[in-house]
C-alpha cells in the first residue's frame, strides 16, 4: 500500500495571524460591546465544542451526521469523481469522514481553519486514513477569504470542488453577511463548483435555548472561556465569577444570541485600557440563524446558488443544502 499520506505545511492565509488585543478592544469600545466568535476557537475552546456537540440538548451534529449518512449517495452522484473537497472551519471532521467515504474516489482534500493545531491534528490523522487523498491545509478566517491559495489541482484530477460548510456555522453571520460569503464562496470553488451547506431550522425557541444554555454548563464554559482567552492573549483581567452565559431567542431576527452578561458595576483592563461595565450590561458573543428550508434557498439565491437538493431528518431539526450555480 502506499506510504501513509501526511498533509501539506498549512498554507497561511487571510487573518492567519490575528491580533487578539485589537480585536478585543474594537469589540469592547463599540456599543453595545461585542466580540467575534472565531474568538471562541482557542485550543480550550476548541475542546469544549467538542464537548457540546455530544451533549443530549445539542442535536445539530448528531442530526447532521445523520443526514450526511443517509444521503451519501446523493451527495456523491451529484459531487461526480475526482472531487476536490473544500472545507470551511474544519472541526474535528467526523463530519468530513462521512462526506470522503460518501464521494467517488475524492482526489483533495483542503480544510481551512483559523486555529491551525486543530486542524493539523484532525487533518493527520485523516491523511493517515485516507492514503491516496491529498490534503493541503489552509490556516486562515474563510470570512476574510477571497480566492483559495491552492496551485491548480494535482495532476489527474477532473473533479470539482465541492465546498462543505457543516455544522449551521453560517448562521453566525447576519444575513447580509451569509449572502456575502456565499458569493466569495462561489468565487473560490469556480463556475462550476457546488456547495454543501448544513443550516439548522427553527423551531420551538424552549428546544433551541435548551441546545445553547445546556444543563451541564458545557456551553457557560464555551462562553466564558473566551474571557480566559482574553486574560491570557489581551492582558485583561476579567474575574469569570463576575460575568454570566446568557442564551437568548430573538424571534424578531430568528436567532440564538449568546451574551456574557456583567454581574456588577466594573472596570476590567483590557490592554491597557480601563473597559467600564454596567450591572446588566452584556457583551454580545454569537449568533446563531435558524432558517426554514425556503427562507435558507432564498438566501442562497441572492449569494449566487440555486438549491439542487434539501434534505432534513425526520423531526426537521436540520438540513443540508446542496447547492450548485
Ligand atoms: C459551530 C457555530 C455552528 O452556532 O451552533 C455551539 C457554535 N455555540 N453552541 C452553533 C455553538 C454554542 C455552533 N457553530
Amino acid at each position: 500500500p502506499p506510504a501513509a499520506a501526511a498533509p501539506d505545511r498549512p498554507t497561511a492565509a487571510d487573518g492567519a495571524g490575528d491580533d487578539i488585543a485589537a480585536i478585543a478592544l474594537a469589540g469592547l469600545t463599540a456599543t453595545p460591546k461585542c466580540l467575534p466568535p472565531r474568538l471562541f476557537y482557542d485550543a480550550a475552546g476548541s475542546r469544549l465544542f467538542d464537548r457540546i456537540t455530544g451533549l443530549a440538548a445539542y442535536y445539530p451534529t448528531r442530526t447532521e451526521s445523520r443526514i450526511l449518512h443517509m444521503q451519501a449517495a446523493e451527495i456523491a452522484t451529484r459531487a461526480g469523481r475526482g472531487t476536490t473537497l473544500v472545507e470551511f472551519g474544519s472541526g474535528a471532521s467526523v463530519k468530513t469522514r462521512l462526506v470522503l467515504d460518501a464521494l467517488r474516489d475524492p482526489a483533495v482534500y483542503v480544510p481551512i481553519d483559523i486555529s491551525a493545531d486543530h486542524m493539523m491534528t484532525a487533518s493527520t490523522a485523516l491523511a493517515r486514513d485516507h492514503p491516496g487523498l491529498t490534503v493541503r491545509p489552509v490556516h486562515g478566517d474563510f470570512m476574510q477569504m477571497t480566492t483559495l491559495p491552492l496551485d491548480d489541482a494535482p495532476a489527474g484530477t477532473a473533479g470539482r470542488r465541492l465546498g462543505f460548510f457543516p455544522g449551521s456555522t453560517i448562521g453566525n453571520l447576519l444575513p447580509d453577511e451569509a449572502v456575502a460569503f456565499l458569493r466569495r464562496a462561489a468565487c473560490m470553488l469556480g463556475h462550476d463548483g457546488h456547495l454543501l451547506v448544513g443550516v439548522d431550522l427553527e423551531k420551538d425557541p424552549a428546544r433551541l435555548i435548551a441546545a445553547y444554555d445546556d444543563p451541564e454548563g458545557v456551553t457557560a464554559a464555551f462562553n466564558l472561556n473566551l474571557l480566559t482567552r482574553l486574560n491570557r492573549e489581551a492582558a485583561a483581567d476579567f474575574r469569570l465569577d463576575r460575568f454570566a452565559h446568557r442564551a437568548i431567542w430573538r424571534a424578531d431576527a430568528g436567532r440564538i444570541e449568546m451574551h456574557l452578561e456583567s454581574l456588577a458595576d466594573q472596570i476590567v483592563q483590557v490592554a491597557g485600557r480601563g473597559i467600564r461595565f454596567r450591572k446588566g450590561e452584556t457583551i454580545h458573543t454569537e449568533n446563531s440563524h435558524k432558517y426554514t428550508p425556503a427562507g435558507f434557498a432564498r438566501l442562497a439565491r441572492r449569494g449566487g446558488w440555486r438549491t439542487d437538493a434539501c434534505w432534513t431528518d425526520p423531526e426537521r431539526l436540520f438540513s443540508l443544502h446542496y447547492l450548485i450555480q
